[in-house]
């Protein structure tokens, strides 16, 4: 009799957007004969990335244990988590849940354990643990499982519980030549959330030549020393997977989420050339001060770009200095200049709560931004993220204590740890209090007139505007239907992911459905869509996590309307 062959399944578990690194994992894995499946919680109103809800999270989205049991319906021999640091402790609470219902292997991956791996193999619930780029080591944790026995101990990358406390392997040689990994699975998105492909995501190179101190690549000298960081995918590899996807006929742009897309002239004026000539839908990038020149610009003229995001952070060139960032006005200005010459539009990423920075700072960038006029400013507030040079700093100086990175360590959320060491007159509740009063000035810049900031900070006017979530929302609302096409882009894709989760809530309502007992019902299941204004405004408050948000309600009111199945597929 000759033997059925056991096919290992590998479950893979994430929440909020979508993830380019478990789209990378699943194809490698299914390249080397393995099953996976996406268990995918689009979590919109408790992501920690935007104004959350605790209300609507609790009407609208699963609890662990729901989600564990669909975890556990997919019978998969691995089960994968990808963690942030903002997702960490959800991810934690769920293989907690599932552990109680199911023996299944746990493995954690992703940019949160990277930083943070001891703390994370500490966790009961969590089997293994794996740090940096992860397709080697998944690869061998399958084997594993295939010949039942994940108990071994020496799989480089992987952290284990040991007897005597945690075991830590080397990590094993980055994978240099990118054009040898398959195409991300992509699909597995889609099929979850349709509304992703219209905006497209992809990723043409890993690593950053940069070491900013914020940033999880500063992490990268300690744990990989003399490897090559920056690795990039060919041209012809590129446009091979663009042009496979363009072909369902389902994208209208096109996001490079390469840290820095503008690096080495070559091969972006042979990107240039090709992405025209083959792909031709508008596209948006980011770029850095010192990775711009006019060529560059140029080139990315040539290919269509509609929108740059200009990573700028402070104009305080102390700052700079001490966050290991390299950059400055002129630069900046350069930048900017470049792209106005070649028509394209630029938004500038700024942060807020820069240690040693304080309500002057933020003065000082509104007047500069004021006079670069871009179409966005995308602010964040620093965050101390696991294995950072920031964060060993802030804890060597006493800026946080041990105990407070001990929870960021271990995800746990961290409010009020945002600006530890800000400064400014008065106590530092008042500094954080006024750069919260100074925050809605970058939301609204891009919409007043020139020099309006000017006249709004020397009156000291805009203490008196009102600054609440709604505002920022309504704001942000604002600048998508006044502003650049590519931010217009962003809010047609919300309003079409609206329409079309209306119009099949609308007949999942019409349609009878089989219930258990195989007689038809009417599908009469509560329709589950909050009001969209809220839904829509807050999705650009959150910097792009517009189809996520929009897609959850969809998916969401799918499964209670029967017309979702939880694997994957569309009834
Ligand atoms: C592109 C990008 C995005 C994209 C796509 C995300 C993605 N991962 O695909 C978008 C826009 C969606 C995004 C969003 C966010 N991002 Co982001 N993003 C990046 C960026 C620039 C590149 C990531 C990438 O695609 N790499 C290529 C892929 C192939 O690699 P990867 O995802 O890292 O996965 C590899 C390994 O990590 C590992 N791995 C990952 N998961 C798992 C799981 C298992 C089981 C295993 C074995 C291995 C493994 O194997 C993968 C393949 O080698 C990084 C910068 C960086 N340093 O990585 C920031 C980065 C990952 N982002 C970051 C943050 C903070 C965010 C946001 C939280 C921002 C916000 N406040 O909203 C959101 C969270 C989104 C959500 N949960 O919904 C931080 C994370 C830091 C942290 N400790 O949590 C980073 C590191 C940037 C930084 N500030 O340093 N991001
Ligand atoms: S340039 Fe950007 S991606 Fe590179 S290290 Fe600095 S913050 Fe990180």
């Amino acid at each position: 009799m000759v033997a059925t062959p056991i096919v290992v399944k590998c479950a893979f578990v994430t929440s909020g957007l979508e993830h380019l690194g478990i789209a990378a994992l699943s194809a490698y894995v299914k390249s080397h004969g393995y099953e996976s499946e996406l268990i995918y919680e689009p979590k919109p109103f408790s992501s920690n990335s935007g104004p959350d809800s605790a209300l609507f999270a609790r009407l609208f989205e699963p609890t662990v244990e729901e989600t564990a049991e669909r975890i556990a319906a997919a019978r998969a021999d691995v089960i994968a988590f990808s963690s942030y640091t903002i997702t960490h402790r959800w991810s934690v609470e769920v293989a907690r849940a599932l552990k109680r219902i199911v023996p299944t292997p746990i493995v954690f991956g992703g940019p949160h354990v990277t930083g943070a791996p001891a703390h994370s193999i500490a966790e009961r619930a969590i089997d293994a643990v794996v740090e940096g780029e992860g397709e080697g080591a998944l690869l061998d944790l399958l084997a594993c499982a295939e010949k039942d026995r994940f108990g071994r101990r020496d799989v480089p990358n992987t952290w284990f519980k040991g007897e005597a406390g945690a075991v830590a392997n080397p990590v094993r040689p980055l994978i240099h030549d990118l054009d040898t990994l398959p195409w991300a699975d992509k699909a597995i998105f889609y099929d979850a959330m349709p509304a992703f492909e219209r905006e497209f995501y992809i990723i043409s190179r890993r690593g950053c030549p940069f070491r900013c101190s914020f940033c999880e690549y500063s992490i990268f000298p300690k744990q990989y020393p003399g490897e090559k960081a920056v690795r990039r995918r060919s041209v012809d590899h590129v446009i091979a997977e663009l042009r496979h996807w363009k072909a369902r006929g389902r994208i209208h742009k096109v996001f490079f989420w390469d840290a820095i897309f503008t690096l080495e002239i070559a091969w972006m004026q042979e990107f240039a050339a090709a992405y025209r000539r083959e792909i031709g839908l508008p596209f948006e990038c980011y770029t850095h001060p010192h990775a711009m020149s006019r060529d560059m610009a140029r080139a990315l003229a040539d290919a269509g770009c509609s929108m740059v995001r200009v990573g700028v952070q402070t104009v305080n060139s102390d700052t700079l200095a001490e966050m290991d960032r390299k950059g400055n006005r002129d630069r900046v200005r350069a930048t900017v200049d470049h792209l106005h010459e070649f028509g394209i539009n630029y938004s500038l990423d700024h942060i807020l709560g820069l240690p040693g920075e304080g309500p002057e700072d933020q003065r000082e960038a509104l007047r500069f931004y004021d006079d670069v006029r871009p179409a966005r400013i995308i602010v964040h507030w620093m965050t101390y993220l696991p294995g950072t040079t920031a964060l060993d700093r802030a804890r060597d100086e006493g800026f946080l204590t041990a105990e407070q990175v001990d929870r960021i360590l271990r995800g746990e959320q961290t409010e009020g740890f945002e600006a530890p060491r800000l400064v400014g007159p008065g106590a530092h509740k008042e500094a954080l209090d006024e750069i919260r009063r100074l925050e809605v000035l970058f939301d609204l810049l891009p919409l007043l007139p020139r020099r309006s900031i000017e006249w709004l900070l020397t009156t000291r006017f805009y203490r008196i505007l009102p600054r609440g979530t709604v505002v920022r929302q309504l704001l942000a609302l604002a600048l998508a239907l006044f502003g650049d096409s590519a931010t217009r882009e962003r809010i047609l894709t919300i309003l079409g992911a609206a329409v079309a989760g209306a119009v099949q809530a609308i007949r999942g309502r019409r349609r009878p459905t089989a219930s258990r007992d195989g007689v038809g019902s009417t599908g009469a299941a509560p329709l589950s869509c909050p009001p969209a204004a809220p839904v829509l405004a807050r999705s650009f408050v959150s910097g792009g996590s517009d189809p996520a948000v929009v897609n959850s309600l969809i998916l969401r009111s799918r499964r209670r309307l029967g017309l979702h199945r939880d694997d994957g597929r569309s009834v």
